[in-house]
């Protein structure tokens, strides 16, 4: 299973709307015999890829696999009759398939007689998923809110000047990060201050996430970076706004607005329906604080530089403030790494009925 869930991550950001997933069959005597992961919607899925390569001597082996095999005939046919009729003996996996079009594999491949051992590794292939598992149960893209500050939580000095706060190894990370999702988002403030690309830099693998810039009175400059050819963008305005013309490639989505504001849930399902299970939130203050007060973060990664900018400096959430310490967000702090001189924490909404102190 571990071999299996490697497989799956080699193409992380590239499945979506698919899951990662990945296939290690194995002989009687635990000899593997083919692997096989998946590449990307409307590629086969990891199992029949395993076959695919397994031949003949799929029969009598254990197919080990990342999700429960499905059940379903979908742009590819069902895993669990491929797997019946290649003579598989045994189906190991790790998590149950949670969407309701294909689940049911186990059911079907244990009523036609083959053993099948169900949650092996199931946490780690959590993780591994996390953003597709966690999207498709909830119905909405995965967010996570990214930034890079200083000590004392400020990202940039009250003349604007922010380059560079975190070190390269951050920076470098950040943009490892920003390629495992499916699309960066920022508010109209910093796509007006910062006129960002949010592209993928040369040289890091992955598939260019979707750009999506809020620009709720219509404003873009056609000449803005984010406007190139590096990949399409989708330019979200309120509905008075007039449409704004869009070079090629790009595209206008037009929501409703409650109290001068875009609507975000309307935006997350608006992204789902389109295919998007995950969201990077790269900026700015505004955005993140709209998203920390709805309760939409499902994760933080902060890069935090050992800088003090005091209480000048303008401050990483804007326009979100708990009035009292009850009314806080809590997370829960997962992951501490030293990059550079820099240290980058990675922080999770609290699993349900967990104690918010320590
Ligand atoms: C995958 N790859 O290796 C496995 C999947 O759109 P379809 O027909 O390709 O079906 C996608 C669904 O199939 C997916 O959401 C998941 O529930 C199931 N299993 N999908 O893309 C795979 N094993
Ligand atoms: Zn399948």
């Amino acid at each position: 299973m571990r071999r299996a869930l490697e497989l799956a991550v080699t193409a992380l950001g590239r499945t979506s709307p698919n899951p990662l997933v990945g296939c290690v069959l194995l002989d009687p005597e635990g000899a593997t015999v083919a692997e096989g992961f998946h590449r990307g919607a409307g590629h086969p899925h990891a199992e029949a890829e395993a076959l695919t390569a397994a031949g003949d001597r799929a029969r009598g082996a254990t197919a080990v696999v990342t999700l429960e095999p499905c059940a379903h005939q979908g742009r590819t046919g069902p895993c669990a009759d491929a797997l019946l009729s290649a003579g598989v003996a045994r189906v190991v996996y790790a998590v149950p398939d949670p969407t309701p079009r294909a689940a049911g594999g186990a059911r079907r491949l244990r009523d036609a007689g083959v053993e099948v051992v169900a949650e092996v590794l199931r946490e780690e292939a959590e993780r591994a998923n996390e953003l597709w598992l966690t999207s498709v149960r909830t119905g909405r893209p995965y967010v996570t809110w990214k930034f890079g500050g200083t000590l004392d939580g400020r990202s940039a000095a009250p003349d604007g000047s922010s380059r560079w706060i975190t070190g390269p190894a951050a920076r470098e990370d950040a943009h490892r990060l920003r390629a495992s999702h499916d699309a960066v988002l920022v508010g109209s403030g910093t796509l007006r201050e910062d006129d960002p690309h949010l592209g993928l830099r040369h040289g890091v693998p992955g598939r260019p996430p979707l750009r999506v810039v809020l620009d709720r009175t219509g404003g873009i400059r056609p000449d803005a970076r984010v406007l190139d050819d590096a990949a399409p963008t989708l330019v979200v305005v309120g509905r008075v706004a007039p449409a704004p013309e869009l070079p090629g490639g790009h595209e206008v989505l037009t929501l409703p607005e409650t109290d001068g504001r875009l609507d975000l849930g309307e935006l997350l399902s608006e992204l789902y329906g389109r295919g998007t299970r995950s969201v990077l939130l790269e900026g700015g203050a505004r955005l993140a604080a709209e998203f920390a007060a709805r309760g939409l973060l499902d994760r933080v990664v902060a890069y935090v530089a050992p800088v003090l900018l005091g209480s000048t400096g303008r401050a990483v959430l804007d326009g979100f403030g708990a009035g009292t310490l009850s009314e806080a967000v809590r997370l829960r702090l997962d992951e501490v790494d030293r990059l550079g001189d820099d240290v980058r924490l990675v922080l999770r909404r609290p699993l349900p009925g967990a104690q918010g102190t320590r």
